[in-house]
């Protein structure tokens, strides 16, 4: 392979924005998270209409964020393998942005707090809190996201197949069923393929949802069927938040080679974890529904054995990749790699109350509690953001931009700072302590999305308010880190 170029000018200046945005978003967004936590423990007074208006920001920016810093680590690598066009970069970000804009304003402005989630007749039932306008400029936000990053992905498809060929190539299919003995897709392929197929789908399904529910809130006789609005909804949700999992963790695949001046191999067994992802991923989307007693049985029970099936391959490879990889390489520690190692951590561990939560058994009585976000929160906190964070000192720890990088000797590493390792050991305990006590709240019966809890409940929120504030520290110390060194950073 040619040897690596640096990111030309304008991708460089565009990737750079992504992950100052994303940065500066995920500290702020936490700040509002804390806010919520705290008025939950009547630590502080927010009135309940405000929380929910807290709650919808804070989850949807959440959430495209997630999907704004991952898109930038599938990028960044992806274009060592391919070549992308660089005003897609351009475009999806003028798009986010716009919506962003359009979301915040529905939210602040327009009084919006139908939740993230948008559940069919929400938007048009604002009860007088929110008008019909207020409802249309969420939902126009949101659309204008999905089709910045559909075009996103979209290119990433074209540029994917334009080198390897089909989706069967670019997913090994030939090296797995039929024992070719051509060399192995890169890993970062191979995710990149199974991420534009769900994605893609994913993003059409929730943009069909978004124009029925726009066209209902005008013309309310034209009827949406809510159960299929509402499959809709968490079939794009899932899927949405599941793949930027699968697009950071390229930068597990792609950096612990250049921290060990090893190679990540990839065989058999990772071509067909990944492959099986590619399926399941998207045929688990009905545990979201385990509760709507309309929904065809089958398709709850499908979804339970696949929940169990899905993650777990994916995260055995990764973290036996890692641990392999890693193992006696005399790899020198750096904040990046170590946050990269804890990161495939937090996401196994995350994935285990998820898989209790996909049992229909155990989501009848656990559904609408605490324990879901405290799943999640898990597997975001010490998971994804973790991964996203490691990518991103990776980045603004090298300011060599000529040095090439050599696959068979390990990269130069800068030493980690008192402040590095202590931003990064009270960022990791503090989510790990904030989950748990959404964990905790969950079995105790604690219903989710209340803005007032009851006096038995307060000692739970108060002592995740304490967590929350050392995430929302540890995190303030990094995101400066970056955002000062950014215009440096090192886009080889
Ligand atoms: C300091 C870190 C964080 C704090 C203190 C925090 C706090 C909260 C709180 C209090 C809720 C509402 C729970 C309820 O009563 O139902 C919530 C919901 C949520 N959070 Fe976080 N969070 C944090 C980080 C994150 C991160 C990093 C993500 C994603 C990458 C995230 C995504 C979400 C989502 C999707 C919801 C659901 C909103 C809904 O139910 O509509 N949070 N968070
Ligand atoms: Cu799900």
């Amino acid at each position: 392979m040619s040897p690596l170029q640096p990111l030309n000018k304008s991708a460089r200046l565009a990737i750079l924005c992504y992950v100052g945005i994303s940065a500066i978003v995920f500290l702020l967004m936490m700040i509002v998270g804390l806010v919520m936590r705290a008025s939950q423990a009547q630590l502080i007074g927010v009135p309940p209409q405000f929380f929910y208006q807290l709650m919808t920001a804070h989850g949807g920016s959440m959430i495209v964020t997630s999907g704004l810093a991952a898109s930038a680590v599938l990028w960044y690598f992806l274009r060592r393998y391919t070549n992308l066009y660089t005003p897609i970069l351009w475009i999806n970000l003028g798009l986010f942005l716009t919506g962003v804009v359009l979301i915040l304003g529905s939210i602040f402005i327009g009084g919006f707090a139908g939740a993230w989630t948008f559940l069919f007749p929400l938007p048009s039932h604002g009860l007088g809190i929110w008008s019909t306008g207020a409802a249309t400029a969420f939902i126009v936000g949101l659309l204008l996201i999905g089709v910045g990053f559909l075009i996103f992905y979209l290119e990433v498809a074209r540029a994917i197949l334009k080198e390897y060929g089909s989706i069967p190539k670019a997913l090994g299919w030939p090296q797995l069923f039929k024992n070719s003995s051509d060399t192995m897709p890169p890993a970062t392929i191979v995710a990149g393929t199974m991420v534009f197929i769900v994605n893609i789908l994913g993003i059409l399904a929730g943009a069909v949802v978004l124009v029925l529910i726009l066209i209902n809130l005008y013309v309310p006789r034209f009827e949406v069927d809510p159960l299929l609005t509402k499959n809709l909804t968490y079939f794009f949700g899932h899927v949405f938040i599941n793949a930027t999992i699968y697009q950071a963790v390229i930068a597990v695949y792609e950096l612990l080679p250049q921290y060990t001046g090893r190679t990540w191999k990839v065989n058999k067994v990772f071509l067909a974890a990944w492959t099986a992802s590619s399926l399941m991923v998207m045929a688990v989307y009905p545990h979201h529904l385990m509760m709507d007693f309309a929904m065809p049985s089958w398709m709850a029970i499908s979804a339970q054995i696949f929940s169990y099936a899905n993650g777990i391959p994916l995260i055995i490879v990764t973290a036996w990749g890692a641990l392999t990889i890693v193992h006696r390489s005399g790899i020198k520690w750096d904040a990046a790699s170590l946050l990269l190692m804890i990161a495939i951590f937090g996401w196994s561990a995350g994935v285990i109350p998820a898989i209790i939560d996909a049992t229909v058994a155990v989501n009848k009585v656990m559904h609408n509690t605490l324990w879901v976000p405290g799943h999640f929160h898990f597997y975001l906190l010490t998971g994804l953001v973790a991964m996203l964070l490691g990518f991103m000192i990776y980045m603004i720890n090298g300011d060599d931009q000529s040095a090439p990088i050599n696959p068979n000797k390990p990269i130069d590493v800068k030493p980690m700072t008192a402040a590095d390792t202590s931003a990064i050991w009270v960022y990791t305990l503090g989510s790990i302590g904030f989950s748990m006590m959404f964990l905790i709240s969950g079995t105790a019966s604690v219903p989710r999305r209340w803005a007032e809890h009851f006096p038995e409940w307060i000692v739970y929120s108060q002592v995740a308010t304490v967590f929350g504030s050392f995430i929302v520290l540890a995190m303030l110390i990094l995101v400066i880190k970056i955002v000062i060194r950014l215009p440096k950073a090192r886009t080889l």
